[in-house]
């Protein structure tokens, strides 16, 4: 055994120990390194680990994503502590939509409806009168009334892919997400016809050129049960590459490629990996657990705003 498999499995023991002792709950998001995601209780997309924060009686929430997913459970559990191991895992998405943008935004168009992508702040959610995952995105806009019109934020090309399915005409807020804009259609396409017989499966926010060619578009939990479900063997995964090692560990005997970025040859990894979801090691974890913190705040009042829309994101779909 090399030094670093032996500190590793040392940290998942103390994880394991600390968790215990501090009567806490790890969630983490499919993106997560797969270390992580094999010390987790809850494995999930955004909705998923939503609704394990409501239900845990967990006295501590360590949340292995990025800092809209803790700040959410902090919404719906403000009585417990939500840990995040790097408070520096942000979003792209999420930093492309400010506060006081959104609300301009609402003012240049009366009478609209805002639904908000989950990847967004607390501030804006307190803004929007939904909020929707990409798991329950099309239920969230089809629950209102066709009549009333709907700006749809801050993903412009889940927007669009939305658009379509509901048949709902959606004003989009022009924002979207560095490592699902990176795929490009004509590397897809090279990569479909080096793995033959393979599908293609993506992610919404990735772009309609990139969409036309998928065998299947859903959220990443959606995907992984679509991998499970279908006969194909192969499958060209056109979202982070972190969920790859739940795919895998669900389907052994199938294989997946990442659909990397067209410039990967350059990249470090040479993989569609989000840095700020990367961010969040076993290490950080750990300490997290030792020094329950860094904690999430939040201001009652912005609080009681967001939760409004996220008690309805979780209800619904
Ligand atoms: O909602 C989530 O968890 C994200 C960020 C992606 C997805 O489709 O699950
Ligand atoms: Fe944000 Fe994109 Fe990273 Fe998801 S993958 S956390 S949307 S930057």
């Amino acid at each position: 055994m090399t030094d670093a498999g032996t500190s590793q499995i040392d940290l998942f023991d103390a994880i394991a120990r600390l968790k215990h002792e501090r009567h806490a709950i790890i969630l983490a998001h499919y993106y997560q390194t797969p270390e992580i995601q094999d010390v987790a209780d809850v494995l999930g997309d955004s909705l998923a680990l939503a609704r394990a924060a409501q239900k845990t009686d967990a006295e501590v929430i360590v949340l292995c994503g990025v800092h809209f997913m803790a700040e959410t459970a902090k919404v719906l559990n403000p009585d417990k502590r939500v840990l995040e191991p790097d408070p520096m895992a942000g979003c792209s998405l999420a930093d492309s939509c400010t506060a006081p943008g959104l609300a301009a935004f609402k003012v240049a168009h009366p009478g609209h409806v805002v639904v908000s992508y989950v990847n967004t702040t607390a501030a804006v959610k307190a803004l929007s009168d939904y909020v929707c995952t990409s798991s329950n995105a099309r239920a969230v806009i089809e629950s209102i009334p066709r009549a009333q019109p709907i700006i749809f934020a801050p993903d412009a090309n889940l927007g669009r892919y939305l658009a379509g399915v509901t048949g709902r005409e959606l004003v989009l807020w022009q924002g979207s997400c560095l490592v699902h804009e990176a795929f490009n259609e004509r590397h897809v396409l090279r990569l479909l016809e080096q793995h033959p017989g393979a599908e293609l499966i993506a992610h919404p926010e990735c772009e309609m050129a990139v969409l036309q060619h998928a065998h299947f578009v859903g959220s990443t939990k959606a995907l992984l049960d679509y991998t499970q479900k279908r006969k194909a063997s192969s499958f060209v995964v056109a979202t982070e590459s972190g969920i790859l090692h739940a795919m895998r560990q669900a389907s052994p005997h199938k294989a997946f490629v990442a659909a990397a970025p067209a410039d990967a040859q350059q990249a470090a990894c040479g993989c569609s990996t989000c840095s700020y979801m990367k961010l969040n090691t076993l290490e950080k974890v750990y300490a997290c657990l030792r020094d329950l913190a860094p904690a999430v705040l939040l201001d009652e009042e912005l609080r009681l705003a967001a939760l409004k829309p996220i008690a309805r994101m979780v209800a619904t779909g």
